[in-house]
């Protein structure tokens, strides 16, 4: 069998110049985690789209003689990790992507990347979200934000759902094809000042949840750092709830370093300052198994 001597991934995202998401934070979280990213990027942006104006090359038409000479390569990933997607087209190049380029114990990770606080993110349109349903099936691991969970299962969005609601939720996102499934930024109704994570492994029916101190910022690529540390720990061979423990316990870190500053949000978290904490054993878990 063939083995690579670093984990390898395949990330396929975009690449947005400016702004601390996609591959700016996909690149650095992995390698810092001590595995071996291989872009496949899906467009290339002046900026994330929160910003205006942006420029916007798409790259549907390379993704496919890019992928072709991969295969020539011969080359093997130990995961499939996928995020933003420059159009609703390359999703059906990407599932290609995954049929053959499967290798048994391999681990695919799709991040649904369609928007957030209860909104789509600009340039999407329904194609989109009908396209993303079909990724979702090829996907060991998904990591829907609140958002993208109720776009998936055409739910309106909501911030109040309890706990119960959010089980059933993540059950019935399981249907769709992934063993695991892990929504972020799961509102906590009976605490105030709360946000949480709630997964489910349908292999072993176990509901996990994880809650920490929410912070009144919003920032873009949150949701990629997660799940890039989701990844990376997972690669490392962590148990479900242990990878959630460090995504979340890695995000709170980094919103808390940058909260305190006078700064635009829309530049992203300061991840340079917390991305050497990847690298110290998990210190405290706060993980909760649900009945
Ligand atoms: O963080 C998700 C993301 C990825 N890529 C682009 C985005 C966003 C969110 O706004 O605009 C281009």
């Amino acid at each position: 069998m063939y083995k690579n001597f670093v984990p390898r991934v395949a990330a396929i995202h975009d690449l947005s110049g400016f702004g601390r998401s996609s591959l700016t934070v996909v690149i650095p979280v992995l390698s810092t985690m001590g595995i071996q990213v291989c872009p496949l990027p899906t467009a290339v942006l002046s900026t994330h789209s929160a910003f205006p104006d942006l420029h916007f090359c798409d790259l549907t038409d390379d993704l496919t003689p890019m992928i072709e000479h991969w295969k020539r390569l011969d080359l093997h990933f130990d995961a499939i990790y996928s995020g933003y997607m420059g159009s609703a087209r390359q999703i059906d190049i990407v599932r290609k992507f995954i049929r053959d380029f499967n290798q048994s114990g391999q681990l695919v990770v799709v991040d649904p990347v369609l928007g957030d606080n209860g909104k789509l993110y600009r340039s999407f349109s329904a194609e989109m979200v009908d396209k993303m349903k079909e990724l979702v099936c090829d996907a060991n691991v998904i990591t829907p934000n609140m958002t993208e969970a109720a776009l998936l299962l055409d739910e309106p969005y909501t911030e109040n759902l309890d706990e119960q609601e959010l089980k059933d939720w993540v059950k019935r996102l399981a249907a769709f094809g992934p063993q695991t499934v892990i929504i972020t930024s799961a509102p906590v109704t009976d605490k105030r000042g709360k946000t949480s994570v709630i997964a489910y492994n349908s292999t072993d029916n176990r509901y996990w949840k994880v809650v920490c101190d929410y912070l009144p910022a919003s920032y873009p690529g949150t949701g990629d750092a997660f799940a890039s540390v989701i990844t990376g720990s997972l690669l490392q061979g962590d148990s479900l709830p242990i990878a959630i423990d460090r995504a979340v316990q890695f995000i709170s870190m980094a919103v808390r370093a940058t909260f305190g500053y006078n700064y635009q949000p829309s530049e992203g978290i300061l991840l340079e300052k917390v991305l050497s904490s990847l690298n110290a054993p998990v210190q405290l878990s706060s993980y909760q198994l649900l009945d």
